[in-house]
């Protein structure tokens, strides 16, 4: 088994969690991938009454920990976000995930609530400052990562070895992970375990369209792509004719505003992407972990494999170590 400081903080067994993801981190993936971790989105619940009811349906599912992932971003209709995380903490959750920017009334929130707090950030300096805030554990999200990787461009090999620098709290890897290897990768830069997102996407308890998971499955590494990169807002979603037009608009001559792509872009429009399983009816968030994906095994597959594989190759790599000779 691997036993490591994020094993321990959440009393899970693998050290993967699942984490937020808009339309698609309900209850059941979430129950589903709850014996490592499993995070519901806020924010895909219509209300906080709604988000009371996500709570008690997961619950219902599992016993085991799950948290729940509060993401402070700029959105068309600003949420009720105090609503979202009061509603939460009254239901018993113990567990958040925050991402976005200006966390800190959050994070004291729930500080102040006894809570454990995971959060998901792009920068070493970001996390430092999360640190002082006093969160338990730092997710730290590379350029590989779906949805918001930031806009200093720097991969997870490059991000995981200075957060190992610099970081005092355990950390999480996030972005590009979809396998053993990238969780004994992980665990070689130092992290207590990984975050996924993409590859939780396509999985049997997944609620999104089987025609997207079949799209995952058939994708490589190349078919994700950044819009709003123009707008630093920069978000990596799928390769498709509404992102590419996104971004053909961004590269006019004079740029381009929001509001030049709000109705490409709209949140609801890529929600029905997994409802119709139309790969091309909106935008839909993510990683390049979509060229390591060839199958949808249900999430207990998933980490039984990807724990296995990691462990076997921790067990070779400490064979590649032989006693040194004198020289
Ligand atoms: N992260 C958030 O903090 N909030 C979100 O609402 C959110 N939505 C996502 C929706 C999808 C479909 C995907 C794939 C990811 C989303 N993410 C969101 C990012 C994931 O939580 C995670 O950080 C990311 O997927 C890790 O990279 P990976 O996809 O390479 O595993």
């Amino acid at each position: 088994m691997l036993q490591t400081d994020l094993t321990k903080l959440l009393g899970i067994r693998v050290p993967i969690v699942q984490g937020g993801m808009q339309w698609v981190g309900l209850p059941k993936l979430v129950a589903a991938v709850s014996n490592a971790g499993g995070v519901i989105t806020a924010l895909t619940q219509p209300s906080p009454t709604a988000l009371r009811h996500a709570i008690r349906e997961t619950r219902a599912l599992t016993d085991k920990p799950f948290g729940v992932n509060i993401t402070l971003l700029p959105t068309i209709n600003p949420p009720d976000y105090e609503g979202y995380y009061r509603a939460a903490v009254e239901e018993g959750v113990m567990i958040f995930e925050t991402a976005g920017s200006n966390p800190g009334p959050l994070i004291k929130f729930f500080k102040s609530r006894g809570c454990l707090v995971i959060h998901k950030c792009t920068t070493i300096r970001h996390a430092e400052s999360a640190e002082k805030m006093g969160v338990d554990i730092l997710s730290i999200d590379g350029f590989e990562c779906a949805g918001y990787p930031g806009e200093d461009d720097i991969g997870g090999l490059v991000l995981l070895a200075r957060a190992a620098k610099e970081l005092k709290i355990p950390y999480i890897a996030s972005g590009g992970i979809a396998d053993g290897q990238g969780l004994a990768a992980a665990l070689a830069l130092g992290a207590a375990g990984v975050n996924m997102g993409t590859r939780f996407m396509c999985t049997v308890e997944s609620p999104i369209h089987e025609n997207i998971k079949q799209k995952i499955v058939q994708s490589t590494e190349r078919d994700t792509v950044h819009i709003f990169r123009t707008l630093h807002n920069t978000t990596r979603v799928f390769k498709n004719k509404v992102s590419m037009e996104v971004v053909a608009i961004e590269k006019r001559p004079g740029g381009a505003k929001f509001e030049d792509v709000r109705d490409l872009v709209s949140g609801q429009r890529g929600r029905l992407v997994y409802e119709n399983g139309d790969p091309d009816f909106g935008i839909w968030s993510a990683g390049i972990t979509v060229g390591l994906i060839d199958d949808i095994p249900t999430c207990q597959e998933l980490l039984e494999r990807m724990e296995r594989e990691a462990e076997g190759i921790i067990g070779r790599m400490s064979s590649l170590v032989t006693p040194r000779t004198k020289l």
